[in-house]
Parts: structure tokens; sequence; C-alpha cells
């Protein structure tokens, strides 16, 4: 247990002031239960500062993804209200160490999502809205490097987040939906849907499936974020970045 704080405090210490630290798999870390314990442990200090979870999200859920980071498996992470931003704002980059961004599709829930056996079509029938989301990571490692653990641990190195305007509630094919990402109007990245595990859907099953383990559940009202479907692209001072989900209208964040 004395691990697990000690391990917490340093990856929220390197959030705080903006700075790294070394894997936590070359210091120890060697199953999964005790990642999502150091997980658990780092969400709490947020708490402790006011913070509010205010959902879950998904990291390496699409091969772009794994592939872009070298580790070939999903996983989940909590999200807060200190990371919510609003659509359009400018992000102070003195307060982040290396951030890279990456278009989503959230999942907006009007009712919870308890596994086992949570389906696609659970998650869609307990779907409140769908928007388009641009999350900000900024892993707290090294160079940006990690193994599967090391990001557990650091909540899907977890920055900040920002939704489109408009909720929509779901409807059409969202495997087939496309998604393109802007940065200053041109085109860096597009996929679709499918590129996460399938169906975007697919994986707010799996975080659902995945937090029995743990005694949890997805809450009626949180934000799902279904994670990265293209490659991330770095945040740099004085770029807009958007993107914008087919249906779903767009999302933007700036740099500055
Ligand atoms: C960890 C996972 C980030 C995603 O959608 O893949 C994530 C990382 O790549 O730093 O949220």
């Amino acid at each position: 247990m004395s691990d697990v704080r000690t391990w917490a405090a340093r990856l929220d210490d390197a959030a705080v002031s903006g700075t790294t630290v070394a894997p936590l798999t070359g210091d120890g870390l060697a199953d999964l239960t005790t990642a999502y314990q150091v997980q658990n442990a780092l969400i709490k200090l947020r708490q402790g500062r006011g913070e509010r979870i205010v959902g879950g999200k998904l990291g390496l859920t699409s091969k772009a993804k794994q592939i872009a980071m070298g580790v070939d498996k999903p996983l989940y992470g909590v999200v807060t209200s200190g990371m919510v931003r609003a659509s359009g704002t400018r992000l102070p980059l003195k307060e982040l160490i290396h951030p890279r961004v990456e278009p989503e599709i959230a999942f907006v829930l009007g009712a919870p999502l308890e596994g086992p056996g949570v389906t696609v079509a659970d998650v869609l029938a307990a779907t409140r809205y769908l928007c388009p989301a641009l999350d900000v990571i900024d892993s707290r490692y090294e160079g940006f490097s990690f193994k599967h653990l090391d990001a557990i641990a650091d909540n899907a190195s977890s920055a900040a987040f920002a939704l489109g305007d408009d909720l929509v509630e779901p409807q059409g094919d969202l495997a087939l939906t496309g998604c393109v990402l802007e940065v200053d109007g041109q085109v860096v990245q597009s996929a679709a849907g499918a590129a996460v595990m399938g169906h975007p859907a697919a994986a707010v099953a799996f975080m659902a499936n995945q937090l029995v383990a743990a005694g949890g559940r997805l809450e009626e009202g949180w934000v799902v974020l279904s994670g990265g479907l293209t490659a991330p692209v770095p945040l740099q001072p004085g770029s807009t970045v958007t993107a914008t989900v087919s249906g779903l209208g767009s999302v933007t964040l700036g740099a500055e």
C-alpha cells in the first residue's frame, strides 16, 4: 500500500509542477490491480483539492493509438471537473509538459452501466447524447514513453478535454461516422468510428465490464471519452485544433 501512495504522489507532483518522472514499471510496478490502485489514489488526491469525478475515459482503443505509443492493450481512466475546458478555450502551454491532442467520440450517459456483459447495444440504449471531444493528453513520463501499466497508473495521461457544444442523440451507424482533425485549418488526421474497437460504444462497454473487478460502474450523467480515433498530434503554441465528427459537430481548442 505504501508503494501505491508513494507512486500516486509522485505522479500527482509531476502533473502539478509540470515535470516528468521515470516509468513506475522501472520501480517495481508489476500488475494491473496495483496500477489501477495507483490511479485511484491519484484521483483521490485531485478530489482532496475539490475536484469531482465527471466521467471516464478510454485509452489505446484504436490501432493508430496503439502503434503510436507502442502499447497494444486498451486501458481506462477517470475524468474530473478540473480537466473540463469549454470548446474554444486557449490552453496555456506553460502549465503542461508535452501535451498532445486527439479526437474522440464522447458518450453522455442517461443511465448507469454496470458490468459484466455490457454490450454495444446496452451502451447505445444508456446514452443520452453523443458529442465530439478533444482529449489533451500529457504523460507524466519522460519522453511520453511508457508501458501499459505505467499509463494506467498515470490515469491514461489525462490532462484536459473539451466537448462540442452540440449534444446529439445516438442515430445512424457510429462505426461508419467520419472524424477529421484539423490544425490551423489543415487536415492532419482522419478516421471512421470503427477505428475504436470496431465501434466506439465497444470501448465504453469495455470500461463498464472492466470496472466490475473494482466494484465500480459508469454512472448516469457521466461523460465517457471512448479513446483517440487517430494518432495524437502535439499541441503547438499559437495553434488551433478542431475535431469534426459527421452528424455531431465540431470542437476546438487553442494553445498559447
Ligand atoms: C495513453 C492513453 C491516452 C487515448 O485515447 O489513447 C488516451 C496515452 O496514449 O498517453 O486517452
